[in-house]
């Protein structure tokens, strides 16, 4: 990637005014390195929890409760691989290759998101995982189909349609459960007590604490705050929890009627602190399993690219 610090005052100027007015910057845009790294470390990690994001549902692909639910869920993972490749190409038009992004994810310098380094420990929690995870990211992402770096902004509106089909299913799996037995009712509430909290945390700390939002704000990098995202959420998923009888697990949840939203207890940023710097209770496990499946696939790109170079050998002769 090249230093572009010697820029003229009429690139800054044109950037500056296409972001003002609502203009997508683009892959061929003059744009500040700042702003080239700060996009480029959001759409990596975001495209690096959608691939990692598929290990806790892959491990109930065989669990399964009906050859129905499979379906659904195999169909569910497959479109988070999906996205992880729209976001990785996206990512690319920065001038950085996946290998590239995939060996900083490997090498512990590119994150991806807290949640998914939580064990999905019984089925009610791939109800949790389409109703809570799915569902928190999608309210980051209807926001982010404004942001202003193109490529991720149309990523970003292939990937909404797709999302709120997951959301909807593992709200309608939870449903199932939660009006089911006692035993069942039980495993969704179980559920629900370990995935709440990490869910509100997937939007990042508060924005007093947030090192990034400012100048992405700024930039319409990010169209709305962490705090805005998570409170947004929170007024969706409550009604939801109580409309399929399920208790929120949060004894300070109470509606504010003068601001119209639900107040809700403290976060434990501590945890938070600890997933993101690898010591969740999956973090390791995560890893390791990316990589060895890195390794384990070598072949096959080996293979495409003997071929690639022997299709172009063929074309020359
Ligand atoms: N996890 O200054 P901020 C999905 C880090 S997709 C880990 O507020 P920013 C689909 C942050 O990177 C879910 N790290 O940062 C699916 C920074 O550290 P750094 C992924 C986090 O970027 C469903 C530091 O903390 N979605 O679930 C997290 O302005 C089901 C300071 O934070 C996206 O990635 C976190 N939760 O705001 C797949 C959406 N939060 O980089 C399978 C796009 C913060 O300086 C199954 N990303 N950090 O070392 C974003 O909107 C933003 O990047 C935020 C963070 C909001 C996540």
């Amino acid at each position: 990637m090249t230093e572009n610090t010697a820029h003229t005052d009429s690139q800054l100027a044109a950037f500056e005014d296409k972001v003002a007015n609502e203009q997508r910057i683009e892959p061929k845009d003059w744009m500040p390195d700042a702003f080239r790294k700060t996009v480029l470390r959001q759409m990596s990690q975001h495209a690096h929890s959608e691939v990692i994001g598929m290990q806790p549902e892959g491990n109930w692909i065989t669990r399964a409760p009906t050859l129905h639910r499979k379906v659904i869920l195999l169909a569910k993972i497959q479109d988070e691989g999906g996205h992880g490749l729209y976001l990785y190409s996206a990512a690319e038009t920065l001038g950085t290759t996946r290998e590239e992004m995939v060996q900083a994810l490997h090498d512990g310098k590119a994150k991806y998101a807290s949640i998914f380094n939580y064990p999905a420990l019984t089925w009610a929690d791939i109800g949790m995982i389409g109703w809570l995870v799915d569902g928190a990211a999608i309210v980051n992402q209807v926001s982010l189909q404004r942001t202003s770096y193109g490529p991720y902004s149309r990523a970003m509106i292939r990937i909404c349609k797709e999302e709120s089909f997951h959301q909807r299913q593992g709200y309608a799996a939870t449903m199932v459960l939660a009006r089911g037995s006692t035993a069942q009712k039980a495993m969704a509430q179980d559920a629900l007590n370990r995935w709440w909290w990490p869910a509100l945390m997937m939007f990042g700390p508060h924005d007093s604490d947030s090192a990034h939002s400012g100048q992405s704000m700024r930039w319409k990098l990010k169209r709305e705050s962490n705090d805005v995202l998570r409170q947004r959420f929170v007024d969706q998923a409550v009604p939801q929890a109580e409309f399929i009888g399920l208790q929120i697990p949060d004894p300070n949840l109470k509606w504010n009627e003068e601001r119209g939203s639900y107040d809700f207890g403290a976060i434990d940023w501590d945890e938070f602190m600890q997933v993101i710097a690898g010591n969740g209770p999956c973090n390791r496990q995560r890893l390791a399993h990316h990589i060895r499946a890195q390794q384990e696939g070598q072949w096959v790109r080996d293979a495409m690219h003997a071929y690639e170079l022997k299709r172009q050998a063929r074309a020359v002769a």
